[in-house]
C-alpha cells in the first residue's frame, strides 16, 4: 500500500443540510470534492486512527465508487476497521443498527435519499456518531469549518476491495468486513414485533403490496416479508436496488409511489400497501381505499403501541417534529405522556432517544421510528402497523376511522414548491419574518391569526440551541401553517408550506383534507403572497 498526500484547495458550499451534504452527482465525481469531504469528517470527529466505522449507502450511481475512496482514505489515516455492506449497500436504519451492534465508532452513510440517483441527478454523504445516529450540530458544523480550511488529504494507492465477497479482509494495516446488509438488521425486527402474528394474518389471505421504489429496501422487503413472513411471491414490487431507482423519485408520497396508490384505490386492492424511500428510512402506509398521512400513522402506532412486543409495556414519551401534525399530542395527552416537538431532521431526536425521555418518534415527511435506531426506518414503520394488524384484525380504513372518531382529527397538507430562484425563496421568507410581529389580531380568508412567531429549539438533555427552524402562524381555533425552506434539495429553493386544521367532531372527521383546509391555504396565500413572489400559481407537490 503506498500512502499519497494530495494537495488540495478548499471547496465552497461544502455545508450539511437537514440530513448531510446532497450535490448533484457530477459535482461530487469532480477533482477532489468527495475527497476533501471525507477528509472534513475525519478532522470533524477528531481523527478516524484507531477507529471502526461503518460504511454503505443506499446503492445510487456513484455509491461504490465512493466505498472504495472511503476504504482508500481512512486505510491512508491508520483507522482499525471498516464495516462495509455488501456490494456497499445498507439502509439508513440498518447501517445505524450496525453501529450501535457493533459497538463501532459511527459510520459515514452514502444517500440522498428521497432525491432521484443517477449520473445527472443527486448524490449525499453523511456521518452518524456511535450511538447510531446523525451527527449533531456541533459536529457538522465542525466538519464544515474543516472543509473551509483543507489544503491537503491523504489516501493510499492500492486495488478496490471486492465489495461483493461476504468475509474479512485488509488493505494495508486496515481491517475491511463486508457484510450481509440484511441479517443483522431482520434479526432485530423478529425480536421487536410478532413475526408469528403477522405470518397468521398473512397466512389467512391478507394480501399485501411493498413498493421498494427500485431502492435499497427491496433486499430487506424480499427477505423479511416474503421469505421470513410468508407473504405471497411478488408482494415486494420494484424490489431489486437500481443505481437511478428506475429513473424515477425514490419519493415514497402520492405523487411519486402513484402507481401504488393507484392499485390500493382500484378494484384489486390488497389488504395493506406500503413503500419506502431510497435509503429506506421513510415509509408510506396504505389500506384498501385509504392514504394515511404520516402524521396520523404517527399518531395510530402510539395510540397502539401496546399491541406489539418492542411497546409491551406502553411509552414514556413520544416527540414529532414542529411542522408534524398535532395528531400525536393528541394521543400524547390522553396517555399522559410527554410530546415533545423538535426541529425538522433526525439528528433532533437523537438526544431525547438516548436520554430515554422519548422512545416513538416522527416526522411529517413520512419518518418514523423508536428507540431501537437512531435513524428513521421504513420498514420498521411497516412492520409496527402489519402487527397492528394483525392483533386488532381491523382494516387499515376501521383503524383510521376509529382514531379519529376518538381523538379527532388533525386535517393534514403539505404544499411544496420546488426549484424555485433561491433569492425569490429567501426574499419571501424575509419580508414574512420581518412581519410576523404585526400579524396577531389580522384576519385572513376569515381566519383570525392568534401568534406567529420562528421557531428555535433548546434541546432538554445538552441545552443545545438551533434558530431559524420555520415560521408559523397559529390561528384561533387552533389551526395553523408553517412556511419553512427545505434543506435536502440540490437545485434552487423548495419552499415547504404546512398546513392543518383540527376537527374534533366525530361527525367531521371524513373527507379530503385540501378541501377541509381551504380557509388555511388562502390564508397562508393572503399572508406570505406565495404566487407573487415564488411566480407560481400552486405547489409542485402536494402531500
Ligand atoms: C426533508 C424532510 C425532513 C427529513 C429530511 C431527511 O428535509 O422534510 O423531515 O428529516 O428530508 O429525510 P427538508 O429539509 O428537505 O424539509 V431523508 O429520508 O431525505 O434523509
Ligand atoms: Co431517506
Amino acid at each position: 500500500m503506498e500512502l499519497i498526500t494530495v494537495s488540495t484547495r478548499a471547496i465552497e458550499g461544502q455545508k450539511p443540510g437537514t440530513s448531510g451534504l446532497r450535490k448533484k452527482t457530477k459535482v461530487f465525481m469532480g477533482a477532489h470534492y468527495l475527497e476533501n469531504f471525507v477528509a472534513a469528517i475525519w478532522a470533524g470527529i477528531g481523527g478516524v486512527a484507531g477507529k471502526t466505522l461503518v460504511v454503505g449507502g443506499d446503492g445510487r450511481y456513484f455509491n461504490d465508487r465512493a466505498v472504495q475512496v472511503i476504504i482508500r482514505m481512512a486505510a491512508a489515516e491508520g483507522a482499525a476497521k471498516l464495516i462495509v455492506g455488501q456490494n456497499g449497500l445498507l439502509s439508513t436504519p440498518a447501517a445505524s443498527n450496525l453501529i450501535r451492534k457493533r459497538a463501532t465508532n459511527g459510520g459515514i452513510i452514502l444517500s440522498a435519499s428521497h432525491n432521484p440517483g443517477g449520473p445527472d441527478e443527486d448524490f449525499g454523504i453523511k456521518f452518524n456518531m456511535p450511538n447510531g445516529g446523525p451527527a449533531p450540530e456541533e459536529v457538522t458544523n465542525r466538519i464544515f469549518q474543516a472543509t473551509k480550511t483543507l489544503s491537503e488529504y491523504r489516501i493510499a494507492e492500492g486495488q478496490d476491495i471486492d465489495l461483493s465477497a461476504l468475509g474479512e479482509t485488509t488493505f494495508g494495516e486496515m481491517a475491511v468486513e463486508i457484510v450481509d446488509p440484511v441479517t443483522d438488521y431482520a434479526a432485530m425486527m423478529e425480536e421487536l414485533f410478532d413475526f408469528e402474528a403477522i405470518g397468521g394474518l398473512l397466512a389467512g389471505g391478507f394480501r399485501i403490496a411493498f413498493d421498494a421504489m427500485h431502492a435499497v429496501t427491496g433486499l430487506y422487503a424480499h427477505e423479511i416479508l416474503e421469505n421470513r413472513l410468508g407473504a405471497a411471491p411478488g408482494s415486494v414490487l420494484n424490489g431489486t436496488p437500481s443505481p437511478d431507482f428506475g429513473g424515477g423519485h425514490p419519493d415514497p408520497n402520492p405523487i411519486w409511489a402513484k402507481p401504488l396508490v393507484d392499485l390500493v384505490m382500484g378494484p384489486d386492492a390488497p389488504d395493506f400497501a406500503a413503500a419506502s424511500d431510497g435509503d429506506g428510512d421513510r415509509n408510506m402506509i396504505l389500506g384498501r381505499g385509504v392514504y394515511v398521512t404520516p402524521s396520523d400513522s404517527l399518531a395510530v402506532l402510539a395510540a397502539n403501541a401496546p399491541l406489539v412486543p418492542m411497546f409491551r409495556e406502553g411509552l414514556s414519551g413520544v416527540a414529532r417534529s414542529m411542522p408534524t401534525s398535532g395528531a400525536l399530542d393528541v394521543v400524547a395527552k390522553e396517555l399522559g405522556i410527554p410530546c415533545f416537538e423538535t426541529p425538522t431532521g433526525w439528528k433532533f431526536f437523537g438526544n431525547l432517544l438516548d436520554a430515554g425521555l422519548a422512545q416513538l418518534c416522527g416526522e411529517e415527511s413520512a419518518g418514523t421510528s423508536g428507540d431501537h435506531v437512531r435513524e428513521k426506518d421504513g420498514l420498521w414503520a411497516v412492520l409496527f402497523w402489519l402487527n397492528i394488524l394483525a392483533v386488532s384484525r381491523m382494516s387499515v380504513a376501521e383503524i383510521m376511522s376509529a382514531h379519529w372518531k376518538k381523538h379527532g382529527r388533525n386535517f393534514y397538507t403539505r404544499h411544496d414548491y420546488e426549484g424555485v430562484e433561491t433569492e425569490k425563496a429567501e426574499a419571501l421568507m424575509e419580508s414574512l419574518r420581518a412581519r410576523l410581529g404585526t400579524l396577531p389580531g389580522k384576519t385572513h380568508a376569515g381566519l383570525t391569526v392568534a401568534a406567529a412567531d420562528e421557531f428555535a429549539y433548546d434541546d432538554p438533555v445538552d441545552g443545545s440551541k438551533a434558530t431559524a427552524q420555520g415560521l408559523r402562524v397559529a390561528f384561533e381555533g387552533g389551526s395553523r401553517v408553517v412556511f419553512r425552506l427545505s434543506g435536502t434539495g440540490t437545485v434552487g429553493a423548495t419552499l415547504r408550506v404546512y398546513l392543518e386544521a383540527y376537527e374534533p367532531d366525530p361527525a367531521k372527521t371524513d373527507g379530503d383534507p385540501e378541501t377541509a383546509l381551504a380557509a388555511v391555504i388562502a390564508a397562508a396565500e393572503e399572508i406570505a403572497g406565495i404566487k407573487a413572489h415564488t411566480g407560481r400559481e400552486g405547489p409542485d407537490v402536494r402531500t
